[in-house]
This record gives C-alpha cells, structure tokens and sequence, in this order.
C-alpha cells in the first residue's frame, strides 16, 4: 500500500442522552475521523476513541492530532506498507499515545481489506457471523430511571447489563437492580472510583452474582487489583489497566483479574488487541470488547474484533440508534435480539456517508507525503 493522503476531521455528535460515569458527564462526542487514501484510490476509514477530556485515559483529541500529525502520519508517509501488521512495529519506538496509533493502524487495516476483497472480520481471522453484544448504562439521576432503562434494554434482547457505579451509586443500587431482575446478567463498572481502603463496600457487591466488577481499582494499579481479586468472588475485568500484551502478561501473572475488556485504541490497534486475544486464550482469560461512545466507523471495527474466538462474553458495542439520532454510517449498527450480524461487505462492511460526516465536521486537514 502508497498511502497518497490521510485526512483528519474533527466531529462533533451529540449524544441523545447524556452519558454519566465515575468521573464526569458526556454530553456531545468530539472525535477524529481519518480518512486513508491509497495511491490506487481506495480507502481506509479509522476512528480515535480519544476523548475532548483527559478523564478516561490522558489522551484527549489534541494530543492525538498532534501525535498524528507531527509524528504518526510522517513515519507511515516514509515507505510503502506490504501489511497493517507493520504499522505498529514502525510506531513502536513513540512511547504510549496508543489511542493515536490505533486510530491510524485501524484505517489502514480497513483499507487493506477493502484492497484484498475481503472483510475486515476475515482479515483479522475472525469467523464468526454474529455477534452477542451487551449495553452499558450510566449513572442516573434516580434508581427508577436506572431501573426503566435495564426494563427497556432487556425487552430489546441486550444480553447482558452494565451498571456504572462510583461511592454512593452502588451496593443500594445493584441491590434493587437485582431485585427487580433477579435473572439478568448484570455486571458494574466503577471507571476507577475506588480504593482497597473501600474494600467493605466492593465485598458487598459478592452477594448479587455479578458475572463481573470492571476496574474497581486505579488505572496504574494492577497490585492492588490482585490484592483485591484474592479476597472477591466477583471476578474482576480490567479496563483502564491494561494498555498492551505486556500489561496483560503481568495482569493474567498477578491474578488481578480474571477477565479482560479489550478496548482497540486504549491498547494501540487492531494488532495489539489480536496479541492480547491471543494471550488470554492461551491462559483461559475469557476477553469482550469494551466501547467508548464510537460513531459507526469505530463501532465498525470493534465488531470485527469481536468475532475471534475468546470474544466468548457480550461486548459494549450496542446498536447506533442507542447513541445517535444518525449515525454516519449506512446502514447504522443494529441489533436484533441482543446480536449483531457481521456485515460480510469488504473492510469495515459499512459506508460512511459523506454528507453526515460533512455536517458533524467542525475542523479538517489533509496531510500527503
Ligand atoms: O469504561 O467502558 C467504559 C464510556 C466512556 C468511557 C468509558 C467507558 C464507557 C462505557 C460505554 O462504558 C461503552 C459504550 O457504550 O460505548
Ligand atoms: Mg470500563
């Protein structure tokens, strides 16, 4: 592949609902969307999952344009690419930035798919042809709202429930939800909102059969994590801690966890989340794809991620029409009875509508070599 030109935009979408977690409130979605076009005119797309804000990780929009423009798109603009496979052994040498380097090596995965006839899914040798994904619900402003939301996403076939948590949104709040729906599967994510010192509390949880706690603890922290998983029964899913293979190694040796959320971006790409797959496999490590709000394109990726293998829990990826009054993508996500069905079109499988991505664009820059 001769990358010819790359451009970046800049979207905002807004939300049809604000989304709360443990450490802020999201109203709209500010983005970058990239556009990869290879000498021979076919193209790629990629999406940054890196927010406006550094609350989720310390990436934020700017730094990954930056990183982008000052450093990623040079060194792949320096030689031909045979395979997306290089792209993040070219980057290797930059540390971290990892939600930067996906949004790239992801628009040129879906342009070599595209190029080679085939599905992203295939590319990545995954084999399945639907996927089972779940729905994760932010924090609310009253229980009942909470419990009308689980009512509303049960009856649409999400197979399982996720439930933000954070100090004084939690054990009286799972309680009821459990009451209410004694037979969900049903799991809380606390985005980092605790400490051992909040053991008592964590430990409460074990009583309502969580299938698991998502990153209770720091996102640095994968000793306390360990600490913590040898005194629960609630399995504990890392998120935030795990940036890469190496972090997963170390998570799966400690025992501070015993399933793992891949996210694309917050572990460097495609190639990355494939290493990680492959890892947790091998040490019974059952992993499921985490979500950060995507537009179509992200959410495009993530479901060809999801079809490999020890995907074997529902992942975060709900339908578009959960997030977005249009998405901009053709046709949007949908789910039917708490599956997705792969689309089976070259790359990613879904077009991008030009004339959204234009009313959602508020900045662009295009980069050739
Ligand atoms: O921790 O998984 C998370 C949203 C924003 C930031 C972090 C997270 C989330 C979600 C929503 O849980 C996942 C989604 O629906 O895309
Ligand atoms: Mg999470």
């Amino acid at each position: 592949m001769n990358i010819q030109r790359v451009t970046l935009r800049h979207l905002q979408m807004d939300l049809k609902a604000p989304f709360t977690t443990s450490f802020g409130t999201f109203k709209t979605k500010d983005f970058i969307l990239i556009e990869a076009v290879d000498s021979e005119g076919a193209v790629g797309w990629g999406e940054s999952v890196a927010f406006h804000s550094p609350w989720y990780n310390e990436e934020t929009l700017k730094t990954n344009w930056h990183m982008l423009e000052d450093y990623l798109l040079p060194l792949l603009f320096k030689e031909p690419i045979q395979h997306p496979g290089e792209v993040s052994s070219r980057f290797a040498f930059i540390r971290k930035n990892y939600m930067a380097k996906a949004a790239i090596e992801g628009a040129i995965w879906d342009l070599y798919a595209k190029m080679s006839g085939v599905t992203l899914s295939q590319v990545l040798g995954g084999e399945k042809k639907e996927i089972e994904v779940g729905i994760s619900i932010g924090i609310q402003p009253t229980v009942q709202d909470l419990l009308k939301l689980i009512e509303e996403y049960a009856s649409e076939g999400y197979r399982r429930m996720k439930v933000k948590i954070k100090p004084g949104w939690d054990v009286d709040v799972i309680r009821e939800v459990r009451q209410h729906f004694p037979d969900i599967a049903l799991m809380a994510d606390a985005n980092s909102a605790y400490r051992l010192t909040d053991f008592d509390r964590l430990k409460a949880l074990d009583e309502f059969g969580l299938t698991m706690i998502e990153q209770p603890l720091s996102p640095d922290d994968i000793v306390d994590h360990a600490k913590l998983q040898a005194e629960l029964q609630t399995p504990i899913c890392l998120d935030e801690s795990i940036h890469s293979y190496e972090d997963a190694r170390k998570a799966i040796e400690l025992g501070s966890c015993k399933i793992i959320n891949i996210k694309i971006g917050r572990v460097g790409g495609l190639s990355e989340s494939k290493r990680i797959h492959d890892l947790c496999l091998e040490h019974g490590i059952p992993v499921w794809c985490g979500g950060m709000l995507e537009s179509g394109v992200g959410r495009a990726h993530n479901i060809a991620i999801t079809t490999l293998d020890n995907f074997i829990m529902p992942g975060d990826t709900a339908a578009s029409s959960r997030y977005w009054d249009r998405d901009i993508i053709e046709p949007g996500v949908t789910v039917h009875n708490g599956l997705i069905t792969v689309p089976d079109q070259p790359g990613i499988g879904y077009e991008v509508n030009r004339c959204q991505v234009e009313e959602y664009t508020v900045a662009t820059k295009t980069y050739r070599p």
